[in-house]
């Protein structure tokens, strides 16, 4: 079949054809329920027996923009590899695929409908206690084992070549580590605090800081990113956590994967001037996601430190001092990108529901000050950074 656009009765066809999935010439129904930025997600179920599945399609354009921005259809493909590749190191962790289809740039992949999207459980008050262990798990099994530290070397530089995302890395680059120091015509900026964005836009000492983070993207082949791990990346349920949606997946700094989740906690801590009804309940689920943060360091920083003593293939990697000196980079490259993450969010291109959906104007300008206080003092103090303890202090501080 050549590549098109499929409609919701060409979803259903597709999906009866599936071997081993549905009950041959029965009802299917099909329901389209892509919300992001990019995609068509097909969400088909068979009413007799409740079983169902989701056909996700990329779309030649990004969708959030239209047609004017083409967009290569090879993210389908790196997101189908990505995902068999993370199955493989954290089964429970992801959704698993059941079929690629190249021509369609269409992946096949279990339902998840039970779980809800992160970033609206978090926006819906919801805690979520296992969330800061698997991701923590997530982190150091995917970024370990996909680095030379954990996998043979030369094997990793085959599956650098097949995971080189230009189109992909290219809006990275110009939407999170170009545009928001700009007055680019790709922002929205937010006329409320045009003042603290020409702030941002004037400050060369920070710019600075953006310039070696976005080196270190462009150049630091580090290990195998999930490359958009924001919390509209998770699917969610108090027992369960399903990392989704590595099309932006390729091979970067580790600290990239890290700061995403760091800074979509600290957005809904911003938003919280909003979301939470008065002061007790606004600092409660402040340290809450605070100490998400704390606890996911902690055990992305324990996990990968065991994988490494125990599983690790490099021989001058059991150097005295270097896992130390390693972990320490890695701390400071997530604060930067911490940072890099939360700035882009408050008047770039792509923002986020945890502000933008805040309906008290003074609130949500209250949270978008916030953010930005919090995004550049991250990336200013990043190269100095030797604990987590310093990150959340300077949120908590932004809030003071
Ligand atoms: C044009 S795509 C805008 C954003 O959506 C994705 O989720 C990425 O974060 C990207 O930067
Ligand atoms: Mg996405």
């Amino acid at each position: 079949m050549t590549y098109h656009a499929l409609t919701e009765a060409e979803a259903i066809a597709y999906a009866r054809q599936l071997p081993d999935l549905f009950t041959e010439g029965s009802e299917l129904v099909s329901r389209e329920i892509g919300d992001g930025n990019l995609n068509l997600v097909f969400h088909i179920s068979e009413p007799s027996t409740g079983k169902s599945i989701i056909l996700k399609q990329a779309l030649p354009y990004a969708k959030v923009v239209g047609e004017s921005w083409p967009l290569t259809l090879d993210r389908a493909r790196i997101e189908s590899e990505a995902l068999m590749i993370q199955e493989s190191l954290c089964p429970d962790l992801v959704p698993h695929v059941h079929a690629y289809e190249p021509e369609l740039a269409l992946t096949v992949m279990e339902d998840l409908s039970d779980h809800i999207i992160m970033r609206r459980g978090l926006i819906e008050g919801n805690r979520y206690p296992r969330f800061a262990g698997d991701i923590g798990r997530f982190l150091a099994h995917t970024l370990f084992y996909t680095s030379d530290l954990g996998m043979n070397q030369q094997e990793k530089k085959e599956r650098v070549k097949r995971f080189i995302n230009p189109e992909l890395c290219k809006i990275t680059e110009d939407l999170i580590f170009d545009d928001p120091y700009t007055n680019s015509p790709n922002n929205n900026v937010p006329p409320a605090i045009r003042d603290a964005v020409e702030q941002v836009w004037a400050d060369t000492a920070l710019h600075l800081e953006v310039a070696i983070l976005r080196d270190k993207f462009l150049t630091h082949a580090q290990a195998l990113l999930h490359g958009d791990l924001h919390t509209g990346s998770i699917f969610i349920k108090p027992d369960s956590t399903k990392v989704i949606d590595p099309e932006f997946a390729y091979y970067g700094p580790m600290g990239f994967d890290i700061g995403a989740v760091f800074a979509n906690l600290l957005l809904n801590f911003a938003a919280q001037e909003g979301w939470s009804r008065d002061e007790a309940s606004r600092s409660d689920y402040r340290a809450y996601l605070t100490g998400t943060i704390r606890d996911t360091w902690t055990t992305f920083e324990q996990e990968f430190r065991t994988l490494w003593n125990d599983h690790g293939v490099d021989r001058m990697a059991a150097t005295p001092g270097y896992q130390d000196w390693y972990m320490q980079q890695v701390l400071r490259d997530a604060f930067g990108y911490t940072g890099s993450k939360m700035v882009r969010r408050v008047h770039g291109l792509a923002q986020v529901a945890d502000i933008n959906k805040l309906e008290d104007e003074a609130a949500k300008e209250r949270a978008q000050r916030i953010a930005l206080q919090i995004g550049t003092s991250l990336i200013k103090f990043n190269r100095q950074a030797d604990s987590i303890e310093q990150l959340l202090d300077i949120a908590e501080k932004a809030v003071q």
